[in-house]
Order: structure tokens, then C-alpha cells, then sequence
């Protein structure tokens, strides 16, 4: 169903990711894009920050301001703002109108004066805080303008652009206001530093704990917002809990985060393109492992993690336990597995390791010695085929020059090594406290030949760019067995998500907003290939032995077992598909515009 009728009221969607990547919040506007275009039609707009350098782009200027937004864009420009109107250059091309946060930094003290005169807002000198809350200042400028010519219902996403919301009521603008947090800041901070987080939760004295974390003007926001808005939503039910006692308001409905999913309609399709990127993965691993020992590539398994480096809150510490016991546990059990574990994430770095480049640089090497003793071989032979009257094969190694054979034995000769391959890729600028390499080393899981578990700790983004892989990280992941992922603290967590969309089985945890809701709405998830880490209420030491069990059932799989979790796991993609979850969004907006405008 598509609203279009101009008495139908226009929506908003107001980011500071929009048009501006930053991190998960990004992944929820621009996905669901296409879904909100096929039901809002023209009168879906978004509104983000005008960055010069994102701009350049994924934004396309319009020279057509004849509708509202145009119009409202133009009288805001008139009044001395810096604000562009046009597309956002991504899958449905959405409308979006770009302000320049720094078109008012210039009234920013009178902005944060007003802030604390009237809502008892505090605020700092900080550069995100002030960029912040002039963006906020002008937005709520421009809804003003827009609701002087439509109905208008504003959807505000996170804290970042929650300032406009007390003034838009405390002046009465006519505009229905969804607020939606996609985590609590006190909770981010909280469950970071509190190992007893979620028993602590319900006595937390909020601003005692903002001000000891120094984020008293942000939290300040962000439960102005939550307050001044017609409805309060969060996006899973782990997060309500939160919302609750550090925000002091029970959402009034929740909003799934979802995938923009593309399914093929071959089936086979999503299973021969984890074969193809396997084979890429597979050539990073030769490269890094083969100069010190081999393995069977045929009886190895992938596993991977990715995120940012929240060592706790993303369950990297729980998942090294688990892979250390695990470990241990194919080593008794003798299993001729081999399973590959890679950890990609952002710390900061010197380089890449010089040695990792170099082995991979000679293992080139020797692929292209091989194609050329296959070129000559296969030439010769084929000339002498024709020729000759005898059938015997010849005796090959008499086709390769001498040449080939020295430049074969060289490269071969210095490529291998008696080092252990290292954990890491790159010489990080933390080294010695690094908290996964730490881990790495006091328990000895370090590439020894005899572990069955390895290790590559990737402490950057993986991209085609990237000199080591070389490929997108949807095609890593698409490349990988299974994807882990079981969160500590996670109000949704779409990485596990991003597994499942592409048909590879993921680990996630009930502490996860993602994990908590496969487990109330997926039943035999686990066999589906879905495994759910229970975190809630149970030790660290319980939950690791879970993930331990999982894993190790895991890598016992037969090839046709992974190959059939595989193809259920795909065919769950679909309900987290934003054709199916958008019916939260439109639930939460019929709602803003059936509350009143007090
Ligand atoms: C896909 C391909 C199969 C391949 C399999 C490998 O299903 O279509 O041809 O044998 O992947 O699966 P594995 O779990 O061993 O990587
Ligand atoms: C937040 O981003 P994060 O990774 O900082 O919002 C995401 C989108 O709603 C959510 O998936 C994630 O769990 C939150 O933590």
C-alpha cells in the first residue's frame, strides 16, 4: 500500500548516520529505505548532516523544490542555513534534505543557554556535543517550517538528534514525534565497566553514574527526548529493560531491526557462491599458514567474529574461552579438523605485519611459477601428442626448462619457515595490552602445529582494498562456516543477522536483542542454525561451556549437515526481510498521530 494523497501526512526520518556512516544505526535507515519508499511513497523524506566529503558521495542535489520539503529547504536556506535537498544516493534513491550542523555554530552559546534555561539540559565544550545540538537546532527550525504546510510526523533515531525534540513541544509545533533509541548511553557505559550490569539495572541512580562517566549532556538529551516524544520506541526487547530503569519510560512499542533481503531464486545460488568465496579465503590461508605447516583445506572449518572492539560488551572474550576449551576438546577427541578462527575488528595499527605480506607475496610467487611449469608443460605436450605415433605419456618433468625447475625450489625453499604463523596481521599500537592478543598468549593458542584451533586476529575492516583478502566483507562472510556472536551487551546486533541473510549459520546470545527475539519467534532455531549463547542469569564459566558444546557439534558436522543447516538458515532470512518488519514502523506511527498534540 502506498500513502500519496497530498491530505496524507508526510514522514520524516531524521538521522545523524543518514547520508553519514557511522555505524549500526546507518545499516537500519538505508535498508529499509526501499520498504518505507514502496509505503510512503513522495512523502517519505530523511534529514541528516551535510558532511562535504559524505555528500560528494551519496548525495545527488535536486533542482525541483516544488514540493514541501523543496519549499521548506529553500525558506530555511533564505534565513542563512547551509541545507541541500535531493536523493541519497543508495537502493530507492530516497529524498533527503542535508543541513550543515556548522550553519549555527555561531548562536551555539544562546542554544545551549536556552537548553538549560528551559529544560534543565546541561551541555559541555565537547566537538560531537556541539555539532549535535546546532544540528538539532536547525532541524527543529526546519519541521517548524514544514509543519506550517503538512501534516508532519518526525521520526527522530538516537541521541545524536534528540535535542531538537523539547523545543518542538515546549513551542507547540504542530508535529507527531516517534523517538527510537537504539541503545541507552548509560547502558552502553554501564555494561562496559559493571560485570554485574543487568542485576545492578534496576537501582541505577542515572545521573550520579552520567556524571561519573561524564556524559551527563548527552544523557540529559537523550532522556529529553525520550520524554518530550508523542512515542517512545527501542528496537528490541532486552533494551526495553533498559529503557525503563535508565530513561524512566516504558517504550510504548518496539522496532525490530531488519535486512533489506535478496533472495535468489535459484536456491543452489547462495551455496556456490559460499564455495566461491571459501576458495578466496582459502588462498589468505595457504598464504599465512602453509609456509610454516600444512592442513587438509578440505577438513577445515571457518569461523569468524567481526565488530567494533568492545571486548566485553561483543562477547570476545567469552568466545575466546570457547575456543580455547574447544581446543583442548578436538585435541582429546584426536578430531582431524581443523578450524580457522578470524577476528575482525578496528585497533589501532602501525602496518600490516611486513612478514604477513611477504609470505603472501611469495606464495604469489609460487602460483605463478606453477602456471607457468603448466603453461610450458601443456604446450609441449601437446605439440608432441600431435606429432608423435607413440600413446605413452611422456615423462613430464622433461618439458620444464632448468630455469622453472631452480626458480621452483627457491621460492618453495624460501618461503618455508620454522616460525609459527602469527596471530595477528598487523603490528598494533597497543601490543602489550592488547586484550585479545593477551588472551592469546597466557593461554598458549598461538598456531602451534598441533592446535587444531588457529587463529588470525585482523585488527582492520575487511575491504577489497585490503592487500590480504581482498574482498568484500559480505563475500567473507558469505566465505565463512559460521559467523560468533554471543554479545554481553547488544540492543540488537546485526552482524549475526547479516550471516543469516546470507545463508551461513551464526552464534548469537539472549543478551542480544537479535538473540532474544529468534528465541521467543524461531522455534529449533539451533538446528535451523541459529545458536543462542544463554547469558542471562548464568556464569561466564556456563555460558562458555555452552559455546563450547555448539561449536564442537559444530566443526563433527558432515559436509552435507552444514550444507542442509545452511539452506534452513537461508530460508529464515525472510522474515527479518523490512517488508515483513515495517508493520512495527507504520504501528508506532499510527500511533503518534493518533495521541494529541498536548
Ligand atoms: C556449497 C557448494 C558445494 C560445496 C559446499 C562446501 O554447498 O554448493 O558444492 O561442496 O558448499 O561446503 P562446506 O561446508 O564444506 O564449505
Ligand atoms: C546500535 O549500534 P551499536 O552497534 O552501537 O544500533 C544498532 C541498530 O539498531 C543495533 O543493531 C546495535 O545493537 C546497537 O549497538
Amino acid at each position: 500500500m502506498q500513502q500519496s494523497s497530498s491530505a496524507s501526512p508526510h514522514l520524516l526520518e531524521i538521522a545523524w548516520e543518514a547520508c553519514n556512516q557511522v555505524g549500526g544505526i546507518y545499516t537500519v535507515i538505508r535498508s529499509k529505505v526501499p520498504a518505507m519508499i514502496e509505503y510512503w511513497g513522495d512523502q517519505y523524506c530523511l534529514i541528516g548532516p551535510f558532511f562535504p566529503q559524505q555528500a560528494a558521495h551519496e548525495f545527488e542535489p535536486s533542482d525541483d523544490y516544488s514540493d514541501v520539503y523543496g519549499q521548506a529547504v529553500l525558506e530555511l536556506r533564505a534565513q542563512g542555513v547551509e541545507c541541500y535537498y535531493g536523493n541519497w544516493l543508495v537502493t530507492g534513491r530516497p529524498r533527503i534534505v542535508l543541513i550543515n550542523p556548522f550553519s549555527a555554530f555561531g548562536q551555539l552559546g544562546e542554544i545551549k543557554h536556552l537548553l538549560w534555561e528551559d529544560h534543565k539540559i546541561p551541555t559541555s565544550n565537547e566537538d560531537l556535543l556541539n555539532q549535535v545540538l546546532a544540528f538539532g537546532q536547525l532541524v527543529k527550525r526546519f519541521i517548524s517550517l514544514l509543519s506550517g504546510k503538512t501534516q508532519v510526523v518526525a521520526h527522530f533515531h538516537e541521541w545524536m538528534v534528540g535535542s531538537a525534540i523539547p523545543d518542538l513541544r515546549r513551542e507547540q509545533v504542530p508535529v507527531k514525534i516517534v523517538f527510537t533509541t537504539h541503545a541507552t548511553l548509560l547502558g552502553r557505559y554501564l555494561a562496559m565497566n559493571d560485570p554485574n550490569f543487568y542485576d545492578q539495572l534496576t537501582s541505577v541512580d542515572w545521573q550520579h553514574e552520567a556524571r561519573h562517566f561524564n556524559i551527563e549532556p548527552a544523557v540529559s538529551i537523550e532522556r529529553a527526548a525520550a520524554h518530550g516524544a508523542h512515542v517512545f520506541t527501542t528496537v528490541s526487547e532486552v533494551t526495553v529493560r533498559e529503557c525503563i530503569y535508565l530513561l524512566d519510560r516504558i517504550p510504548d512499542t518496539v522496532l525490530p531491526n531488519g535486512l533489506n533481503i535478496r533472495r535468489f531464486t535459484a536456491m543452489h545460488e547462495f551455496q556456490n557462491l559460499h564455495l566461491t568465496y571459501k576458495k578466496r579465503i582459502h588462498r589468505f590461508v595457504m598464504g599465512h599458514f602453509f609456509q610454516s605447516f600444512p592442513f587438509d583445506l578440505d577438513k577445515t572449518i571457518y569461523l569468524f567474529t567481526s565488530g567494533r572492539f568492545e571486548y566485553r560488551n561483543k562477547g570476545f572474550d567469552l568466545t575466546l574461552e570457547a575456543l580455547a576449551r574447544l581446543n583442548y576438546r578436538m585435541k582429546q577427541a584426536k578430531s582431524d579438523m581443523t578450524v580457522v578462527m578470524f577476528f575482525v575488528t578496528k585497533q589501532p595499527f602501525y602496518s600490516i605485519n611486513p612478514g604477513v605480506l611477504h609470505s603472501k607475496a611469495l606464495m604469489e610467487e609460487i602460483q605463478e611459477t606453477c602456471e607457468a611449469i603448466k603453461d610450458q608443460i601443456g604446450e609441449r605436450l601437446f605439440y608432441d601428442a600431435a606429432a608423435s605415433s607413440d600413446h605413452k605419456l611422456p615423462e613430464l618433468n622433461n618439458y620444464v626448462d632448468d630455469y622453472w625447475k631452480l626458480r621452483y625450489r627457491r621460492t618453495i625453499q624460501s618461503w618455508k619457515t620454522h616460525q609459527l604463523p602469527p596471530v595477528v596481521t598487523h603490528n598494533l599500537v597497543n601490543d602489550q595490552s592488547d586484550e585479545i592478543l593477551h588472551f592469546l598468549r597466557s593461554s598458549n593458542l598461538v598456531n602451534n602445529a598441533d592446535d587444531r584451533v588457529k587463529i588470525v586476529y585482523h585488527p582492520d575492516f575487511i575491504s577489497p582494498t585490503n592487500p590480504l583478502f581482498g574482498m568484500e566483507y559480505g563475500q567473507f562472510v558469505r566465505g565463512c562456516h559460521l559467523g560468533i556472536f554471543p554479545s554481553y551487551y547488544e540492543p540488537w546486533g546485526y552482524t549475526p543477522l547479516e550471516c543469516v541473510a546470507s545463508g551461513i549459520p551464526a552464534v548469537t546470545s539472549d543478551l542480544s536483542g537479535f538473540g532474544d527475539y529468534v528465541k521467543k519467534n524461531v522455534k529449533k532455531h539451533t538446528d535451523k542454525g541459529i545458536y543462542v549463547v544463554d547469558r542471562h542469569e548464568r556464569s561466564f564459566d556456563d555460558s562458555a561451556e555452552q559455546l563450547t558444546r555448539d561449536l564442537f557439534d559444530f566443526v563433527e558436522m558432515s559436509r552435507r549437515e552444514r550444507i542442509t543447516q545452511r539452506n534452513k538458515v537461508e530460508g529464515l532470512s525472510e522474515m527479518f526481510d523490512w517488508k515483513k518488519l515495517l508493520v512495527h514502523y507504520e504501528r508506532a506511527y499510527q500511533l503518534a498521530l493518533s495521541t494529541s498534540q498536548e
